[in-house]
């Protein structure tokens, strides 16, 4: 049987071969539902960077500059970093360059995997279904917050778990954490997200929308994948 891990923080990927698996990577709040929103609307491709120059410097390929430092947008980039910035016609169509504080840094870190999925609660059983339909052990890389451990992506990987728990088996124990936690807070995920580190902090910066959306399941049917080091859809 096929098997399914956590990593509950990018700064624990060390202790995973990722290069045989392929790895879910999450930021629910909210790089991978960003992520997933776009290419959705139409967005033709993102490109992620850890960095911040390198991704401004793609301005000058004809890219639209998206991304944040401490939940702000970045001065001078035409996006921050909430799904309704690139559920826009002016995205639509359009190349996007992204740099976050924590999700690109989590995709970074997954690049030698075999396949790079990207994961949020807007596409969960479109992941879900890609992820019982290929053959190789799976991965779910929480992006966290700079490098600890957050409530909503270990959440996120619970239920993911459990939406495919028959068909995997647990390789070590952060799945069964994840999915106890995810079954004990299904029912009141928002008032329970709301309460998180991260979700405090948004709050500070007015973006309370952005919460109870990326935490709404299956808004789109589409598997974001990183092919050439751009993030598109198929
Ligand atoms: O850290 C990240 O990658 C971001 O998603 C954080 S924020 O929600 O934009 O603050």
């Amino acid at each position: 049987m096929k098997t399914v891990d956590v990593c509950l923080s990018p700064d624990l990927i060390h202790l995973y071969d990722v290069s045989d698996k392929v790895v879910v990577v999450v930021d629910i709040l909210r790089a991978t539902s960003c992520m997933t929103a776009g290419l959705a609307y139409g967005v033709e491709s993102i490109t992620p960077y850890e960095n911040l120059e390198q991704c401004e410097k793609m301005k000058e390929n004809g890219y639209l500059i998206a991304g944040e430092r401490n939940g702000q947008k970045v001065e001078g980039f035409d996006l921050g970093n909430s799904p309704f910035d690139y559920m826009n016609e002016k995205v639509r169509g359009k190349k996007v360059a992204v740099t976050t504080t924590n999700g690109t840094v989590a995709i970074e870190k997954s690049r030698r995997a075999i396949e790079v999925v990207i994961g949020s609660f807007l596409n969960i059983s479109a992941v879900a279904d890609h992820l019982k339909n290929q053959k190789q052990n799976v991965l779910i890389l929480c992006a966290g917050w700079k490098g600890k451990v957050n409530l909503e992506d270990s959440l996120f990987a619970g239920a993911l778990v459990n939406k495919i728990k028959d068909k995997f088996e647990f390789e070590c124990d952060a799945p069964l954490l994840a999915h106890s936690t995810y079954l004990h807070m299904k029912d009141e995920m928002l008032s329970r997200v709301q309460n998180s580190s991260h979700a405090k902090r948004l709050n500070k910066l007015n973006v309370k929308k952005d919460i109870a959306y990326c935490l709404t399941e299956d808004e789109f049917e589409v598997v974001p994948t990183l092919k050439n080091g751009e993030l598109v859809i198929g």
